[in-house]
């Protein structure tokens, strides 16, 4: 079945390499409970290139040698949300950058669950819609439709 419906709010999200091996498969689910339509998704091993490409904004951190490290470490799962305000939702269910915040103000937060640090804190998300559609331009390319994809990660059409 072709879904015409062509939805305007959309996020990137990120599976981070810490949380690929014990975490995915309950944060996929969690995504999903919360009434997402998960309409890409795809695992990449991002190369250093890509994961400063990625993180550009900030290349002046002191952090960013690190993070780029990290985010090419091993696979990522990348994923595009769709929803009614995707971008904030997304970034709600993710919850602070820090998880020592996250346990103070968010518990329930996947942060707050599965990061070890405020590095490694398992899961990106776009923080504005149009870091969302640039966002996910660079990891999938134009998208010009969104099938939905099956539980076995095939998409329907
Ligand atoms: P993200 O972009 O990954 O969704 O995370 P965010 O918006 O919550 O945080 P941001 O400030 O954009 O930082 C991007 C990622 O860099 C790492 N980081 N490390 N060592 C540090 O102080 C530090 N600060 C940030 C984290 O992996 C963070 O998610
Ligand atoms: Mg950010």
């Amino acid at each position: 079945e072709i879904n015409f419906f062509f939805p305007k709010k959309r996020t990137l999200a990120v599976i981070k390499p810490d949380a690929m091996e014990d975490h995915r498969e309950e944060i996929l689910e969690e995504i999903r409970g919360r009434g997402f339509s998960v309409t890409q998704l795809k695992e990449t091993v991002l190369s250093r290139e890509m994961a400063e490409e990625f993180y550009k904004e900030h290349r002046e951190k002191p952090f960013f040698s690190q993070l780029v490290e990290f985010m090419c470490r091993g696979p990522c799962m990348m994923l595009v949300l769709s929803k009614e305000n995707a971008v904030e939702e997304w970034r709600a269910m993710m919850g602070p950058t820090d998880p020592d915040k996250a346990k103070e103000t968010s518990p329930q937060s996947l942060r707050a669950r599965f990061a070890a640090d405020i590095l490694h804190n398992s899961v990106h998300g776009s923080s504005s819609e149009q870091h969302a559609e640039e966002k996910i331009s660079f990891i999938f390319g134009d998208i010009s439709t969104d099938a939905e994809l099956t539980s076995d990660g095939e998409t329907d059409k």
